[in-house]
């Protein structure tokens, strides 16, 4: 890595929404103008088959759903940009929510056929609450969309934040076949590719030229221009500032699978969006510009590499400069640990790191000591506590059906305890103290089984507990219905 492109100002952002609406989709589009890959993951391909960079699981790969988040890094336009794609699934949420902790901006992805669906609305409320700037790609145009002016309102009046239209659809559906660009006075016009595993050729003219009329037909061209003038009467002006301060999310329209304002998207994105910020560590905060090293853990992630079983902590920089070989605190141990072995990620696919800074997600290896939410810092007065807890509402008793095979399944159920695919409490009063794992969903169960199957080579029966015998299990102990995590013995996964 040259010296010059470490200092290339970073951007680190989340893509987020509802499950479908083209998240994986637009970050595989990212990826290809990014120059990250050379042709886009089969989009046109059946659900069950596709093969993007950031749905590498297996179990992601079979359903045509992301189940975990994944980082990406890659280099762009003069920006280094770690980019991180969440599952949209609500029993995933608890990951999704971890990495919300370590982005600065996210990408809030709608089905412009359907407006604002119900996870997107939780998750613009945690990124409200977390003060993320928020930018909206309205995805799916080359289908029936809603009115563009009337997702634009309900972007003001169900999540209650102002739109500003950086550009402006041409054309619905079939019939759409480009965005005006309302900040560089630019109509793109696009043409589809096969596939969309290609970058979309496009012609850039102006709203007056002439060789408009060969390209649009005069009712989509005139609907186009009387919007727009619409937009210009109503006044307003883009103002970063009101972005930076999550006031006004600034929107695009496009659509991902065909390549159609994607690449305005991340120019877009790029240019208005913010610098890595700083994180809270007990009364004051950690500056990305503090000259020393820190960091925390959101995320854990085992046998993402089938031919190196290990595992991986994903730290986010929050501030100084990390350097391979380095000796870091690990805060909660107190210990001095060397990372010597730490990644950059794409995907699935890693390679060595050198150095990096504030805003860089790595990945480190070999540490077994290493927990979500832990601090990495030279100063050991430094301690981030930026990951949420969540209640869980389903509960599961999990045996192992093959005793012979208990080693295996042993090794399986801790690795996920650590990496949060569920939480174990345990219920029960005194010497009767039974483990039980607890999830925000039952898929994150269904995740369970499917990994110590295929990872650990280890079968498992599931039995959901249901309120009522845990309401007798957990009455033992004082609590009710209102079970929370804290109330419990967390099986500890150390
Ligand atoms: N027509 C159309 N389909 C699209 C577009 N973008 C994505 N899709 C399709 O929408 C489906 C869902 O896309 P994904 O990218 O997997 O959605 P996601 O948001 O990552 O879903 P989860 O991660 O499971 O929440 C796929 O079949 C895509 O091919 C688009 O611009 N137009
Ligand atoms: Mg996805």
């Amino acid at each position: 890595m040259s010296a010059a492109a470490t200092h290339l100002p970073r951007r680190t952002f989340a893509i987020i929404s509802h499950p479908d609406a083209g998240k994986t989709t637009l970050t595989e589009k990212f990826l290809l103008y990014g120059g990250a890959v050379a042709l886009a993951g089969s989009v046109t391909a059946r659900k069950d088959q596709r093969a993007t960079a950031s749905d590498w699981m297996e179990l992601e790969k079979q359903r045509g759903i992301s189940i975990s988040s994944t980082v990406l890094q890659f280099d762009y336009n003069g920006y280094r940009v770690n980019l991180l794609d969440t599952p949209g699934h609500k029993d995933f949420s608890e990951d999704t929510y971890r990495v919300l902790t370590a982005v600065d901006a996210a990408v809030m992805v709608i089905d412009a056929g359907k407006g604002i669906e119900p996870q997107t609305r939780k998750l613009f409320e945690v990124c409200r609450r977390r003060g993320v700037p928020i930018f909206t790609f309205m995805n799916k145009c080359d289908r029936p969309t809603k009115d563009p002016i009337a997702l634009l309102d309900e972007l003001e009046q169900v999540l209650g934040i102002g739109a500003f239209p950086v550009n402006w659809p041409f054309g619905n559906g079939p019939e759409f076949r480009g965005v005006y660009d309302r900040l560089e006075k630019r109509l793109h016009l696009f043409e589809r590719t096969k596939g969309g595993m290609r970058e979309a050729p496009v012609q850039v003219l102006g709203l007056d030229d002439p060789a408009i009329v060969s390209r649009l037909d005069e009712s989509v061209y005139r609907q186009g221009r009387d919007e727009l003038e619409m937009l210009e009467g109503a006044g307003a002006e883009f103002d970063r500032a009101s972005v930076l301060a999550g006031q006004i999310t600034p929107v695009y329209f496009g659509s991902a699978a065909n390549n159609f304002g994607v690449q305005l998207l991340l120019d877009g994105f790029l240019e208005h969006s913010a610098d890595p910020g700083p994180r809270r560590s007990g009364e004051r905060m950690v500056q990305p510009s503090d000259p020393s090293f820190s960091g925390f853990v959101f995320k854990i992630q085992a046998n993402m590499d089938p031919k190196h079983r290990d595992r991986i902590a994903f730290i986010r920089v929050v501030s100084g400069r990390f350097e391979r070989e380095m000796t870091v605190v690990h805060v909660q141990s107190g210990k001095r640990i060397r990372l010597s072995s730490a990644q950059k990620l794409f995907g699935q696919q890693r390679e060595t790191v050198e150095e990096g800074e504030a805003g860089d997600v790595i990945g480190i290896i070999g540490h077994d000591m290493l927990q979500i939410g832990d601090t990495l810092a030279d100063d050991r007065s430094v301690q981030f506590n930026e990951i949420p807890q969540f209640t869980p509402e389903v509960f599961a008793y999990l045996t192992n059906p093959q005793p012979g095979n208990s080693k295996k399944y042993r090794l399986g159920v801790d690795q996920l305890l650590k990496e949060g695919v569920v939480q174990q409490m345990e219920v029960g009063a005194g010497q009767v103290r039974t483990p039980i794992l607890a999830a925000v969903g039952p898929l994150q169960f269904e995740v369970v089984q499917y990994r110590l199957k295929s990872e650990y080579g280890a079968e498992s029966r599931l039995e959901m507990a249901r309120w009522r015998d845990l309401g007798a299990a957990v009455r033992g102990i004082g609590l009710d219905r209102r079970l929370n995590p804290r109330d419990v013995t967390l099986g500890s996964p150390r």
